[in-house]
């Protein structure tokens, strides 16, 4: 089912290669029983790579919707849904064929969503949709009065068109299998979010109940939303990725994905339908998700989010080069003394999460060179993922009566940063612009109200975020 070709050498790719298929790499079409919405290339170097190990994957097909654009689904589906998955060590690459895909769709095709959700066979419906996409307002909640959510309510409403955004997608692909008797299944939420499972069912009943408060009740009674932790480095994939397969595998693959070697998923929740055997590709099973998430997000996605702007500012692309930086790194190090101090594993035993073995980690990925984790990727959509990253921390540490100083310094580097790049990308970047013609405590105030509301109240807070603005410089940054 799958190829390995331990660090292949490159050779002189042949003129005409046969494309990636599944006559040229027989591999077991399985039937569709998983609906994915975000496909992606961290879909297809996680969920999809964990279903094609599981001993059962001859059971589990995935069919996997895109999002804005319908060219991955276009890509893969040359290919049959069949992918190479490049494992990138420091010492060399591995090449996977993934076969789990078994239909890849453009996201617009909501008729072909709403048939698969609908059809008894699927048991499972993972997201990889993006924080922001989530929609939720500053309290946690679907906000619904974001343009995108109004415009879909009134599509759902009217009953004719079809939604634009993943949510509104999902939420009528349900309604089509509480229509056609279907029975429950499991949501599986596969975004950086804390408590991802409970943000999701909150997103998807908000917007239900918008649109017909009966379906919200139905979703409530047979969907179960499964909260994960999900953790794989995957880089874009470039042109000389695609040349690298080629090369080395001997077909051509125009849908390649690179990833780093290391890969983690920690599950908790019901299925009521089913689900793969993900724990034969080292996926783990607990009640407690929380100290997993948690030493995830603030570790490893708040050191991104540090490196993103700090590096930014300091004229860096990559992680492994702001990482370099000893600035940064300093940073980083304090920051991760803050997040400890503040994590507590299951039962309280925070022994149980390894966090030196876990930092030591971090730093040995973070700084795998062959692996370029652009900068300018992980800077998007900042307004959304400080709240995941930086303000837990920051309020656990004021809570406890400390400064929360590192934290600070990366809403500040965030702050620096949103003034000076030239393409910022944020579902609140009008806001930001806003808040950025203000001036002094003002500025920083609104700035950070767009975060968390309340710690703009705390004028120590903005105080400390003013004096470190600045910190890492301002040179032109270009994303
Ligand atoms: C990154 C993540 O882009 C980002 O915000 O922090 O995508 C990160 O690479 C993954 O969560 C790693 O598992």
């Amino acid at each position: 089912m799958s190829t390995e070709l331990q660090n292949a050498q490159a050779a002189e790719p042949a003129v005409e290669l046969p494309p990636l298929s599944r006559r040229l790499r027989p591999a077991t079409k399985a039937p569709v029983r998983i609906v994915h919405l975000g496909l992606g290339a961290f879909h297809r170097s996680h969920q999809a790579w964990y279903t094609h190990q599981s001993a059962d994957a001859a059971d589990w097909g995935i069919a996997a919707f895109t999002g804005r654009r319908p060219d991955a689904a276009l890509a893969l589906a040359d290919q049959e849904g069949l992918f190479t998955l490049v494992e990138r060590a420091d010492g060399g690459d591995s090449f996977t064929v993934v076969s789990s895909i078994v239909e890849a769709v453009d996201g617009a095709e909501v008729q072909r969503l709403a048939e698969l959700v609908a059809a008894p066979a699927t048991a499972v419906i993972t997201l990889t949709i993006t924080e922001a996409a989530y929609r939720l307002g500053a309290d946690g909640h679907l906000d619904r009065t974001a343009s995108d959510v109004v415009a879909d309510l009134a599509l759902l409403a009217s009953g004719s068109g079809n939604p634009t955004t993943p949510l509104g997608r999902l939420v009528l692909a349900l309604a089509a299998r509480r229509a056609a008797g279907a029975g429950p299944l499991a949501v599986v939420c596969c975004d950086n979010l804390s408590n991802n499972g409970t943000v999701a069912h909150n997103a998807v009943v908000g917007l239900a109940g918008a649109w017909d408060a009966g379906l919200a009740g139905w979703i409530d009674a047979n969907i179960s939303f499964v909260s994960t932790s999900v953790d794989r480095i995957t880089p874009r994939t470039t042109d000389n990725d695609v040349a690298a397969v080629q090369a080395a595998c001997g077909y051509r693959d125009n849908s390649p994905v690179v990833a780093e070697p290391f890969a983690n998923w920690v599950l908790s929740g019901e299925f009521p339908a089913g689900r793969p055997r993900w724990e034969d590709a080292g996926a783990v099973f607990v009640a407690d998700i929380e100290p997993y998430e948690n030493r995830k997000l603030w570790l490893l996605n708040g050191a991104h989010s540090l490196l993103a702007y700090a590096g930014q500012l300091r004229g860096h692309t990559t992680v492994a080069q702001a990482l370099a930086d000893p600035l940064c790194l300093q940073a980083v190090e304090k920051f991760w003394d803050e997040a400890e101090a503040n994590l507590s594993g299951p039962d309280g035993n925070a022994g149980e999460l390894r966090i030196p073995a876990y930092r030591a980690a971090l730093l040995a990925r973070f700084s795998n060179a062959r692996i370029a984790h652009h900068l300018a990727q992980i800077a998007m959509d900042g307004s959304t993922k400080l709240r995941m990253r930086a303000v837990p921390v920051l309020q656990a540490e004021r809570a406890e009566g400390r400064s929360g100083w590192a934290a600070a310094l990366m809403i500040s580097a965030w702050i620096d940063y949103s003034a000076a790049a030239t393409a910022f990308q944020d579902p609140l970047a009008a806001e930001v612009a806003a808040a950025n013609q203000l001036g002094g405590p003002e500025r920083i105030r609104a700035l950070l109200a767009l975060v968390d509301p309340a710690l703009a109240g705390d004028a120590a807070v903005v105080d400390l975020i003013e004096d470190l603005c600045g910190t890492f410089g301002e040179p032109a940054v270009s994303p």
